[in-house]
């Protein structure tokens, strides 16, 4: 029997109400331990009651207990929720009464979750997807989570798995059986079905990538020579005095890194060293790591305080990255100085000026790039990588002359697109499949 797991379920004391969750066999005796013996609650009815410490019979606390008999349950299993107040001490002495009772200890990290996958009622990308719904910070990030939390993609890994399973079963059958030769369009229309998944593959991949900027946000570093004003804008966007700004050339020296919410992009921020030859050591590693920065970022903002630097050819080391750079003209604090640039954006962190403009600019290099391309599926590279791995093995079995070996890679690409939802069982889906599936026979 397995143990009966219990944490808290919400966020940090102090709160108004904090939520305890259980799950286990012992779930029920617990919840029965903890209200004296009272009634048991009717399944899935809020119902209020006092909570005793079954070693002391002291009140607890008192609160709205839930009970959910398995199997309809988060994981599968008994599950009690005692909504108590949020308050530090009440839910230390709930979580401290709880591990009294015999069978019941704290869950580890992800173990409801964990629990719900073995059961059955999630596969491996909806719990990611609840992982990153839990995790999201924009409004972008929250409906790409909840379309992956709520299982979206799982009806396509399953259509994708029997279209599998049908080449595979022809394949196997054009084995087991040689004497009945296969006629040639079953092996035709295996070949096209082939190259349509091949095709299939290769966008959703393409597609994932895309929405992998909304998933994981998008980096854009500040670069410039020392004291054009990199700090303050970091500042001015974060709207607090995350970096020291000094007229002093050569300020900062570390990467410092504000989070900003881009129209739905979680945008990383990262202000860095001024670039220049430097006899300083200390200084030196803080250009090295800003060209660091700037090879790890999305886009990037290349700042400075003279037009004719922006005009002219960039640093070597940002050489290639012309097509993600915007041309920042720095501490245009009139309107008139504002007023004088082609391609450059004009700003002021002082007044504010041409801020809107370049936050606008950002959005729509986010959008054009990452796309309004919220595809719910292959969004974690883990997804991208089993996919391209089952792609390598179908192109494989197309130029597979024996029909065995082409089987083998068929096998091999169902085991990776199962990888992606955590259910790999080929054998057991091609024995339904046989039973209904025949060729000829
Ligand atoms: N007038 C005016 N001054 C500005 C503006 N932005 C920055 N400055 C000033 O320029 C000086 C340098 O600003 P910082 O933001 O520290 O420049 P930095 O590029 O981070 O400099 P380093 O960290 O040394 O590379 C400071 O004295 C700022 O007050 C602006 O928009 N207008
Ligand atoms: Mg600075």
């Amino acid at each position: 029997m397995s143990d009966t797991i219990f944490a808290l379920g919400s966020g940090p004391a102090p709160a108004g109400v904090a939520v305890i969750r259980l799950s286990g066999p012992h779930a029920g005796t617990a919840l029965s331990t903890l209200t004296d013996g009272r009634p048991f609650p009717d399944p899935r009815v809020a119902t209020l009651r006092n909570l005793i410490d079954p070693t002391s019979s002291g009140l607890l606390d008192q609160g709205i207990v839930l009970w959910f008999p398995a199997p309809n349950s988060f994981t599968g299993e008994d599950v009690a929720e005692l909504h108590v107040h949020g308050g530090a001490a009440s839910i230390q002495a709930v979580l401290s009464a709880l591990s009294t009772i015999p069978g019941c200890r704290m869950a580890e990290a992800g173990e409801f979750t964990r629990r719900a996958f073995a059961a059955g009622r999630m596969n491996l990308t909806e719990v990611e997807g609840l992982a990153d719904l839990i995790a999201a910070e924009t409004d972008a990030q929250r409906r790409l989570a909840l379309r992956q939390a709520s299982g979206e993609g799982a009806d396509l890994y399953k259509n994708w798995t029997d279209r599998l399973v049908r080449i595979l079963a022809t394949l196997e059958a054009a084995v087991d059986f040689p004497e009945d030769d296969l006629p040639e369009q079953i092996l035709n229309r295996n070949e096209i079905d082939i190259r349509t998944l091949v095709e299939e593959w290769t966008q959703h991949i393409e597609l994932g990538r895309a929405s992998a900027g909304i998933r994981d946000g998008v980096r854009v570093a500040i670069l410039g020579a020392p004291n054009v004003g990199k700090s303050s804008l970091l500042n001015r966007l974060a709207g607090r005095d995350a970096a020291i700004v000094s007229e002093t050339a050569g300020t900062t020296r570390d990467v410092i890194e504000v989070r900003l919410d881009l129209g739905g992009y979680a945008v990383t921020l990262s202000d860095t060293a001024g670039l220049r030859e430097t006899e300083d050591r200390i200084e030196e590693e803080g250009v090295r790591r800003a060209l660091d920065a700037a090879r790890a970022a999305d886009l990037i903002l290349y700042l400075s305080d003279d037009a004719t630097v922006l005009r002219s050819a960039l640093p070597n080391a940002l050489s290639d990255r012309e097509g993600d750079i915007f041309l920042i003209l720095t501490k245009q604090d009139t309107e008139e100085e504002a007023d004088q640039t082609t391609g450059l954006y004009p700003i002021s962190s002082k007044t504010g000026a041409g801020l809107t403009q370049l936050l606008e600019r950002l959005e729509e290099a986010c959008q054009s790039r990452y796309g309004a391309a919220v595809a719910a599926v292959a969004v974690r590279a883990r997804h991208r990588e089993a996919l391209a791995e089952a792609c390598d093995a179908l192109e494989h079995a197309l130029i597979e002359r024996e029909f065995a070996l082409a089987a083998e890679d068929v096998r091999i690409a169902v085991t990776q697109v199962g990888r992606i939802t955590g259910r790999v069982d080929v054998e057991s889906i091609l024995d339904v499949v046989f039973s209904e599936f025949c060729i000829g026979k």
